[in-house]
């Protein structure tokens, strides 16, 4: 497959300010006319090029007319037309089949309803048209359809016109005012009902929300419809921006690649991110629903209103919108828990990624299959990025910079350098050297060690960063770096304020007055870069900052090295004691003071990915073996603790308040432990509270828990769990995660006769995510030495791959971490990679992930 580089942009030959779409629209057989108004982009002579994945074109005309033969001609992935003039009028009509659209790109049928997906390049499985983002246009779009099978048309603006037509048709017309790339187009077409309710925005403009699921699903839509609400509001009150249409409608479908999608007025939404309620979604599934519906509604600005050039420029919409989500959810609940969070998210992700065959700078320079740079590098490490900037900036000046960015590109198709341009303008910084967060792959390290002088009462800090080479940058500059620090006065525990210290140089030291005795520090407060850290701070420091950081991202990371060097040292077999470890949970546990949520966050083992993260070879066995000898410890030195949270926390009702919630977090946290010290009755507790718990919240932790030991009460609860909800394909997907989720040495045989269960199927991604996502992600089961565990995601890989390359070849990445792992291990890896590759007839997508895993 060819490679597509940044540096080989071109503005359009042709541009599109006008389509007229025409959908019949047919599960079997939809037709579909397109009229595009073409005006020559610039002096030359070239031809209209019109992307189509695999379409065939029915008719050709031009201004009216039927095309001759000399006027069009196909090329591979191309329609091409000899235009002369400067404005044409070009039509083209093609039929689709969406039930046999297995790809779930483009028109497709899901659960009985009609659906789109067009991001990044499916509009041109719908309709000729040159597929690009950096082309606009305005839609006016007329859906017919079966009116008893399909009585809901809906596509992107506003309704303009309906009626009925002849043998049980009617037909809807949508117009959208605002120019958008195709990427953004969506129709839909379905039987389903609405959560209705509106919204008044700033100036007074009334908006009709829809919230458009199946029938039996609308009790589950009130937690979306609050979501959507909230999220209008605080754009209004955060940014300044106001939703621009009289409606704004979400659908959700079962059937979905992703978490949902941002279409002009027509989001359309994975149904696990907008179905809730307390029976089948946990805390974080409804924290999902908050997240996404919000991050969807931001693209409205930040991706609609202002769009990306070409696919390079993916994270200046991505980036940002997820910064956007981040702080929404922060206000909406808790800032120190929702930080944590995202680090985690981050560290588990994103740090993976940059360290390994796959590492892409938040801005690429190339590409095989776009699809492929949907990651966590463009997400969250670009999310990280605009959080540097308005670190650096400050609250107001992040809004001048923000608010100039909007007003000068609204209606264009920017870059990222667009992006960076308007936050020195408007915020009034050099970000010169901060550029290169855009353009190096990888996560730099920092050194810091303290000295003091008693004699000058000096501290010293210094600091030293590097960048490792990543594929195809041997060579990395130094980055800007900003971090927080504190020093504290272990006498008194505090400090005296809290810097921003800017490293720009390979080393630098950085010298602080007036201490008559060695302060304790405090860097990357709030995780104000995302960099990895080395300290020469010893466990007391650790165990000091565990008590008493004042800022909440510190005191839960000193906690988390506390752990880790004990976890590091006894898997390299120089156990450091554990007592201080102990101590300092006793204390957090104990504080009243505490938000139970952070509690939670910081009593939290490590996972073992994180914990193969700090070794330069992944032991997964002897990670698995540490951490479970420390859990148990903690389980039992703690038992009579564990026992009076967990009665403590237990609620009589139900509520989704962030008290509630954090409760349930540090309940859950509190049973695990408990179970994990080996107390005879722990897991008749855990089946206890699987029976009795109001929510899944606490009913899927306490599954969870019985699934990684061995009682009478695994079984039973995991037959009475899909008794009770297989009907419901969200919560099944729960049953099939916990399982492949296990820390159980059955695992990797559960999971393969689970990939032979009735209720698996590979043509839902939710599904496929639920049992082989899961379970590549639990380290223990997938890098089980038999290697099966790499032969069944390589089998699930190549039978999906015919179905959804997309979906296929999101499973590849964990089997191109074989550097990471001991040579056996390594060498089942590749070999799993080696057999894909040598596939017939493999995608362009797996292609791309597979060969560059193998580097
Ligand atoms: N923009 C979409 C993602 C599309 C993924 C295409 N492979 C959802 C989002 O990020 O909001
Ligand atoms: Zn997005």
């Amino acid at each position: 497959p060819s490679v597509i580089r940044r540096s080989d942009y071109r503005p359009p030959d042709w541009l599109v300010p006008d389509i007229a779409l025409d959908f019949d629209l047919d599960p079997a057989r939809t037709r579909v006319r397109a009229t595009l108004i073409v005006t020559r982009n610039g002096d030359h002579d070239r031809p209209l090029r019109l992307d189509g994945d695999g379409l065939i074109p029915l008719e050709v005309r031009i201004d009216g007319e039927a095309a001759t033969p000399d006027q069009w001609h196909m090329e591979a992935g191309y329609l091409s037309v000899s235009l002369s003039g400067s404005a044409r009028k070009v039509e083209t009509l093609v039929e689709l089949a969406p039930e046999s659209n297995s790809k779930l790109m483009g028109l497709y049928a899901s659960g009985g309803l009609l659906c789109t997906q067009c991001e990044a390049e499916g509009f041109r499985r719908i309709t000729f048209f040159p597929d690009r983002p950096d082309i606009l246009s305005r839609y006016d779009v007329t859906l017919r359809a079966d009116k008893a099978r399909f009585p809901i048309l809906l596509s992107n603006g506003d309704p303009v016109e309906q009626g009925e037509g002849d043998a049980g048709q009617h037909w809807a017309r949508w117009v959208d005012p605002f120019p958008k790339p195709c990427y953004l187009f969506a129709l839909v077409a379905a039987d389903l009902a609405c959560n209705a309710d509106s919204f008044v925005t700033m100036s007074g403009r009334d908006v009709q929300l829809g919230i458009w699921v199946r029938e039996a699903d609308l009790p589950r839509t009130g937690h979306a419809m609050q979501a959507l609400k909230n999220s209008m509001a605080w754009d209004e009150r955060v940014y300044g921006r106001e939703y621009d249409l009289d409606v704004f409608n979400i659908v959700a479908v079962a059937d979905f690649n992703f978490g949902a999608m941002e279409n002009k007025g027509l989001n359309i939404f994975n149904s696990r991110y907008i179905l809730a309620d307390p029976e089948t979604a946990t805390d974080i599934d409804y924290d999902g629903v908050e997240g996404v519906v919000a991050h969807e509604y931001f693209h409205n600005w930040s991706g609609n209103r202002v769009t990306c050039r070409d696919w390079f420029q993916l994270s200046l919409k991505e980036g940002f919108t997820v910064f956007r989500d981040q702080n929404f959810s922060a206000d909406m609940g808790s800032h120190a828990v929702k930080r944590i969070e995202d680090v985690r998210i981050l560290r588990a992700a994103q740090f993976q990624e940059d360290s390994g065959p796959l590492a892409h700078p938040v801005r690429p320079e190339s590409y095989m299959e776009i699809s492929n740079f949907y990651t966590a590098t463009i997400y969250n490490k670009g999310a990280e990025l605009i959080r540097m900037i308005a670190l650096m900036l400050g609250p107001e000046r992040f809004r001048a910079g923000t608010d100039l960015y909007f007003d000068r590109h609204d209606g264009q198709a920017a870059t990222c350098e667009d992006f960076v341009l308007a936050m020195e303008e408007g915020g009034e910084i050099d970000l010169s050297q901060f550029r290169r967060w855009y353009e190096q792959a990888g996560t730099p390290h920092v050194r810091a060690t303290l000295d003091h002088d008693p004699m000058t009462r000096t501290v010293n800090l210094h600091l030293h960063q590097s960048l490792a080479p990543t594929p195809g940058q041997p060579d990395k500059a130094p980055m800007a770096i900003p971090l927080r620090v504190a020093l504290f006065d272990p006498a008194t525990g505090t400090h005296h304020g809290d810097e921003l210290l800017m490293l720009t140089e390979p080393q630098q030291s950085f010298s602080f007055p007036d201490f008559a005795t060695p302060p304790i520090l405090s860097i990357n407060r709030g995780f104000s870069a995302p960099v990895i850290i080395d300290t020469n701070r010893s466990q007391d420091d650790l165990a000091f900052l565990s008590a008493h950081d004042d800022d909440p991202f510190a005191r839960y990371e000193a906690m988390q090295q506390l752990m880790v060097n004990i976890l590091v040292g006894r898997i390299a077999g120089q156990p450091i004691d554990e007592a201080a470890v102990i101590a300092a949970i006793r204390q957090v546990i104990t504080d009243p003071l505490l938000d139970p949520a952070f509690v939670a966050e910081a009593i939290r083992l490590p996972s073992e990915a994180y914990l193969g993260d700090q070794m330069a070879h992944v032991d997964p066995d002897a990670i698995h073996a540490a951490r479970e000898a420390l859990q148990q410890r903690i389980g039992a030195e703690l038992e009579p603790d564990w026992r009076a949270i967990h009665a403590r926390t237990r609620a009589a009702e139900f509520s989704i308040s962030a008290a509630a919630k954090g409760a349930r977090k540090l309940r859950n946290s509190a049973l695990g432990y408990l179970v994990a010290s080996g107390a005879m009755d722990g897991p008749a507790i855990a089946f206890v509270q699987f029976e009795q718990a109001h929510n899944m919240t606490e009913r899927q932790a306490a599954l969870a828990i019985l699934a990684n030991g061995d009682s009478a009460e695994r079984v039973a609860a995991l037959d009475i769990f899909y008794n009770r909800y297989g009907a419901d394909a969200l919560t099944l997907d729960k049953w099939f995660q916990t399982q492949a989720f296990a820390v159980h040495p059955d695992t990797v045989d559960l999971v393969e006769e689970l990939g032979r269960h009735k209720d698996f199927t590979l043509a839902n991604p939710n599904r496929v995510r639920a049992l082989y996502g899961a379970f590549t992600g639990n380290q223990w089961a997938f890098h089980h030495i038999s290697g099966k565990g790499y032969r069944l995601v390589a089998d699930c890989i190549l039978a999906l791959d015919r179905l959804n390359p997309q979906t296929a070849a999101r499973l590849v990445p964990p089997l191109g971490r074989w550097k990471r792992f001991d040579a056996a291990r390594g060498a089942l890896m590749r070999g799993e990679l080696e057999r894909i590759l040598a596939q017939p007839g493999l995608s362009k997508d797996v292609t791309e992930q597979a060969s560059k895993s193998l580097e």
